[in-house]
């Protein structure tokens, strides 16, 4: 049979900690599909639109990934979608508490679907896209935390702050 994974998430901006889990995905499923959750109740550096797009500059040298955005439950859509699998990314102790009740809680909403965790690549395990937004929102460089043509946009976001 055929392995759907969904990686869920705010990809507010994708960052490179993103697009390793991403990568390491694609080589352990036949199909990934990156879901953007579109969440009325955040104010969002990035529209929902704007990250699709970003994330799809970002995945396509990936033949094996697609890019989407869902309204509501994970497990729904993950159904919906005829995923197997829901990948989710571990950086600390810290993330793994939420992470195990988040795995629990779907696992209640649904026994079809299994969580797998892939633990964060050394380099981006202090990675975050909070990080990211902070570090720009002061000036500071983000040209080695996200692709290349993100950070263009990012810089563009803050820009109006520049004297
Ligand atoms: N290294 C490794 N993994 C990373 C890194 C990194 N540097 N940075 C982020 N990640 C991982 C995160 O741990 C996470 O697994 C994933 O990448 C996405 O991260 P974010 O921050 O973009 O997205 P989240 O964690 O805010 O997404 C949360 C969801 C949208 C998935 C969640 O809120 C959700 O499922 N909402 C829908 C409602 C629902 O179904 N609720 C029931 C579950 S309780």
């Amino acid at each position: 049979t055929i392995v759907i994974a969904i990686y869920p998430g705010s990809f507010d901006p994708i960052t490179l900690g993103h697009l390793d889990i991403i990568q390491r995905g694609c080589r352990l499923f036949d199909f990934v599909i990156v879901a953007v959750l579109r969440n009325p109740h955040k104010m969002p550096l990035f529209t929902v639109q704007q990250r699709l797009e970003q994330i799809r500059l970002t995945t396509k040298h990936l033949p094996n990934v697609e890019v989407d955005s869902f309204d509501g439950l994970t497990v729904n859509y993950a159904q919906m979608r005829e995923a197997q699998v829901l990948i989710r990314g571990l950086r600390a102790v810290s993330d793994f508490e939420i992470e195990l009740q988040m795995a629990h809680t779907n696992k209640t909403l649904s026994t079809q679907i299994e969580t797998v965790f892939l633990a964060t690549s050394n380099e981006y395990s202090f990675l975050s896209s909070s990080v990211v937004r902070e570090i720009a929102r002061f000036g500071g460089s983000v040209d080695h935390l996200v692709p290349p043509h993100i950070a263009l946009e990012i810089y563009q976001c803050y820009d109006h702050n520049s004297p």
